[in-house]
């Protein structure tokens, strides 16, 4: 390694069995997690989504530039405006809107076993709609000038260790991603340079929620990874 400045690291030793023991648990607890389509409007405490964002920000990222923000909506105007604008392109999407369905056929095939539709109503009745803009530029100072590595990677990541963190906050989520969505820079007040990725909707299922029976079907892990 070249010189540089450094400070201690060690984690927590644990024994084997131990290991593999916190390893299943936590597997077993994000098993649970489902994309959910039915909200309520059940408040959710702030703190839990301080939280969650905290843990989402400790994400690996390229060049701990950090290159992510998390636009926070809970405004009904705002949530509504979002909603309306999110419908008129899933309406263009799905054909709803009387012309051809801008997604092909064999998308809206592979979509047929979720039942979704241009119908967006949780985007106004969950409490909370987190919109996750990406950084093209800015560095660590946000200065709208400096490169950035690895965004797409980076806020990946965070995004799934925030949907981690509120899953385990009692939250349920739905990742939501309009196309084009760049209507949402303008309804959250970002600069030019910050790219929306997706909406994680976040709050109570409703009492009688389903979700499509398509979701349970997980790869095993024999087809998932290999051992070289
Ligand atoms: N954005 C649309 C379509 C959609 C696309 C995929 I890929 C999904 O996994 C689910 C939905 C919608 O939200 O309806």
């Amino acid at each position: 390694m070249k010189e540089h400045e450094t400070v201690p690291y060690t984690v927590e030793a644990l024994s084997h069995d131990e290991a593999i023991a916190r390893a299943r648990a936590l597997r077993d607890r994000l098993k649970e997690r489902r994309s959910c389509r039915y909200f309520s409007d059940e408040p959710v405490p702030r703190e839990v989504i301080e939280a969650a964002i905290e843990a989402a920000g400790t994400a690996p990222n390229g060049a701990n530039h950090q290159p992510w923000h998390f636009a926070v909506v809970t405004s009904p105007e705002k949530k509504r405006a979002i909603r309306l604008a999110a419908e008129e392109e899933e309406k263009r999407f799905y054909g709803e809107d009387g012309d051809k369905p801008k997604a092909s056929d064999e998308w809206l095939d592979a979509l047929s076993d979720l039942g979704t539709d241009a119908d967006k109503p949780f985007l106004e009745t969950a409490p909370y709609l987190i919109v996750v803009f990406a950084q093209r530029k800015g560095g660590i100072e946000e200065d709208g000038k400096t490169q950035n590595y690895y965004v797409n990677e980076s806020v990946g990541i965070a995004c799934g260790m925030l949907i981690a963190a509120l899953h385990e906050g009692g939250c349920s989520t739905l990742t939501h991603t309009p196309s084009p969505m760049g209507f949402l820079r303008e309804a959250c007040e970002r600069p030019e340079w910050e790219k929306p990725l997706m909406i994680v909707v976040v709050g109570r299922p409703t009492k009688g929620a389903t979700v499509p029976a398509h979701a349970l079907k997980k790869k095993p892990l024999s087809q998932i990874a290999s051992w070289l």
